[in-house]
């Protein structure tokens, strides 16, 4: 595995190369065009220099989080096929400039869903936090405007005021999708992908829905083992693979996380790791990555990736915010550094204790 840290951009991330270089053991970044729309085509140009501006800091691309899909294509709207063409046309410039792994999701109209994005913990640190009643007490429409005050002036990934605005027009266009309507269109949208993946090879990684299950009646459908199962085989090619993202898939006490690494052994292509902590079935928080501060047993999830050969780039992922940073809620620097060298102490135990 590579150890990586994702990273925004310098134009919007408050943590830069020079400090995630500092911290032992990373040695790439996950990164995006954050300026970007869902369905433009990204330029060999505008690539290259983030190629160069990172490479100069010491650290290169491990891949790319995200190239988002436009709504079309998840809708199976008229114009999808222009969109999926754009797509298609930015795997290859990312191909050209030697990337092979985009990490991409397929939720209607929301990324990931919290209702709070700074609940405070016994410890004084604030994390992203989720209560079913609280999003049940919610209208859609009122969910960016709840939370957005708690982001600390950031953008955050999939709630992109622009895209609020028109949230009422998204759930229309999305009411005659269900699960198995959403299926087909990921399956249209990857079978034309999959020549270019191939072509330059380039390793698709779907990222889980967060939380794992559907939110305001919008279906979610890479929730679980059966339906991951489900995508792999339909569009059966190493390069249409998974983000195993600990928290997500974690969501649901249901998924059994070590197991189902073990059952995704060569389909993994990009792992994010970190931990959760359960008040109940319906209430989580996020909590540090050690895994007495949460509900999951991190040694666990690092074993089952160590045990398939997992080989691809890791990172930590949400952190809490701690030392008063501020920063993107999830994404400051401190708390993800300690979480990076947790499960770097993690790896490093485990491959000598199999030598
Ligand atoms: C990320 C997701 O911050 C997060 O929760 O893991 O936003 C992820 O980047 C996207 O869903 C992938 O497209
Ligand atoms: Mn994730």
């Amino acid at each position: 595995m590579e150890m990586t840290l994702r990273w925004y951009g310098s134009r919007f991330d408050t943590v830069s190369l020079k400090e995630i270089r500092q911290i032992p053991g990373v040695t790439g970044v996950i990164t995006t065009l954050y300026d970007t729309s869902p369905g433009e085509v990204w330029s060999r140009e505008r690539i290259r220099a983030l190629k160069r501006e990172i490479e100069e800091a010491g650290l290169h691309i491990s891949g790319i989080e995200s190239v988002n899909v436009h709504d079309s294509i998840k809708i199976g709207d008229k114009d999808r096929d222009l969109y999926i063409d754009h797509y298609i046309e930015t795997l290859k410039n990312l191909g050209e400039e030697d990337i092979h792994l985009v990490c991409y999701n397929f939720m209607p109209v929301f990324d990931w869903t919290r209702t709070e994005l700074a609940r405070k913990r016994p410890d004084g640190s604030t994390v992203l936090a989720y209560n079913q009643a609280a999003v049940d007490a919610l209208k859609p429409e009122d969910m960016f405007a709840s939370i957005s005050k708690d982001s600390n002036g950031a953008v955050l990934p999939g709630w992109e005021p622009e895209r609020m605005e028109k949230i009422k027009e998204l759930f229309e266009a999305y009411k005659d999708v269900d699960e198995e309507k959403l299926f087909a269109n990921l399956k249209y949208f990857l079978e034309k992908i999959m020549p270019v993946c191939n072509e330059y090879d380039i390793k698709m990684a779907i990222h889980p829905d967060d939380p794992a299950w559907s939110v305001f009646g919008l279906p979610r459908i890479i929730i679980n083992l059966p339906n991951i199962k489900r995508m792999m085989s339909m569009v059966d090619d190493v390069h249409n693979g998974v983000t195993f993202c600990a928290g997500s898939y974690g969501t649901n006490r249901a998924n059994d996380l070590p197991l189902m690494i073990r059952s995704l052994k060569g389909r993994i292509h990009f792992a994010h790791v970190r931990n959760l902590k359960f008040n109940s079935d319906d209430d989580f928080e996020e909590a540090a990555h050690l895994s007495s501060d949460g509900s999951f047993d991190m040694y666990e999830i690092m074993k089952a990736l160590y045990d398939i050969g997992f080989d691809g780039p890791i990172r930590p992922d949400h952190g809490r915010m701690i030392w008063d940073e501020v920063a993107m809620p999830g994404y400051g620097l401190y708390d993800r550094a300690l979480g990076a060298t947790y499960l770097n102490g993690l790896w490093e135990a485990i491959v000598k204790a199999n030598a």
